[in-house]
């Protein structure tokens, strides 16, 4: 053996530890995976994980529409789906590639935000509601109207997001959350500058910590959020208001911007492992349509009726739909209200 042969192992090593690790870049909502699965995942296929969260839908569609590039795998929800694709911005999903798609449940595998499943993978589904302090209330919170509450000046947040908020006073008076009737929405902005008087802040990112420090009485949030607060401290309760709610599926999609294709494909397929989903769903109280992992999560999660509501809630509840041109209009409107 020639003397400098010995020496290659050792080379080896040292210009392996100057070489890059391939990136996989993640953009998801903020508590939203379990972190140790980024770490296993990150482990088993040899790269770096870059993740990033964003707070709303039209947070994610703004920082597309500005450019925004090297994002893997991003997390839209249903009506945004169909946004981003219909703008062009995503990648079709080769089935082939995520062959844990076995699992998913069959009443997810045809839904009307994206047929077929061209561009997305249901991720997780739950449903907006109110979370409140059992301490500050006599009894069960069952309405959107205890927003109007004045004895609760101050001491209420509702998420800062357009369509969630119109979707609550288009609930309240009695319409569709997809309204696309311009009166209807000027009764709706007039009803939220009535609300707006008592309302501590539109806010989507700090309201859960307000909550449980006790320093407002209720938010607007989504399930599992508010029960990963019901967890830390059994003082806070979660209710589907009986005037309706909005339900969702959020997705994972890959962007046409994409730069680790292959990884992409490789994470989604990782997520759908039924151990993985079952962990993700323990951790963030939310359901997956993984018809597998259900039999995997903690039974306290599967019996909670507000996180698997019976029908009679799903019922009373509507999907966000793409609003198309008119979402230009509703944003007028919402950033007036926002303003003023
Ligand atoms: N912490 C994650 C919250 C995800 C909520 N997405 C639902 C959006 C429905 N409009």
């Amino acid at each position: 053996m020639k003397k400098w042969m010995l020496l290659l192992p050792i080379v080896m090593v040292l210009s392996s530890c100057g070489s890059k690790l391939p990136e996989l870049h993640i953009y998801n909502w903020d508590d939203y995976i379990e972190k140790s699965i980024l770490k296993e995942f990150e482990k088993e296929y040899n790269c770096r994980i870059i993740y990033d969260t964003f707070a709303s839908n039209e947070d994610l569609l703004a920082k597309f529409q500005a450019g925004a590039k090297g994002y893997d795998v991003i997390f839209p929800s249903d009506y945004m789906v169909n946004t981003l694709a219909s703008q062009d911005m995503l990648y079709p999903i080769q089935h082939d590639k995520i062959p844990n798609l076995k699992y998913l449940d069959e009443q997810f595998s045809n839904p009307p935000y994206d047929p077929g499943l061209m561009y997305s993978i249901p991720y997780t589904y739950g449903f907006s509601g109110i979370g409140y302090d059992t301490d500050a209330f006599d009894n069960e919170l069952n309405s959107w109207k205890i927003f109007w509450d004045a004895a609760y000046n101050d001491r209420m947040i509702l998420l800062d997001d357009m369509r969630e908020v119109f979707g609550i006073a288009f609930k309240i008076l009695g319409y569709s959350i997809n309204d696309t009737d311009p009166k209807h929405l000027a009764e709706a902005a007039e009803l939220l500058k009535e609300q707006k008087k008592y309302l501590r802040k539109y806010d989507s990112a700090m309201s859960k910590n307000l909550l449980l420090s006790g320093e407002v009485a209720l938010i607007h949030h989504w399930s599992g959020d508010v029960y990963q607060l019901i967890e830390e401290d059994g003082r806070i309760a979660f209710s589907i208001p009986e005037e309706g709610s909005v339900l969702f599926t959020d997705c994972m999609a890959i962007p046409k911007t994409a730069q680790n294709l292959e990884l992409a494909e490789k994470f989604i397929d990782f997520i759908l492992r039924p151990e993985i989903s079952a962990r993700i769903i323990n951790t963030i109280w939310y359901p997956m349509p993984n018809t597998k992992a259900l039999e995997l999560i903690d039974p306290e999660i599967r019996s909670d009726e507000n996180i698997f509501p019976p029908a009679e809630v799903i019922k009373r509840s509507e999907f966000l739909q793409d609003l198309g041109e008119y979402t230009s209009v509703m944003e007028k409107v919402w950033t007036e209200l926002k303003i003023n």
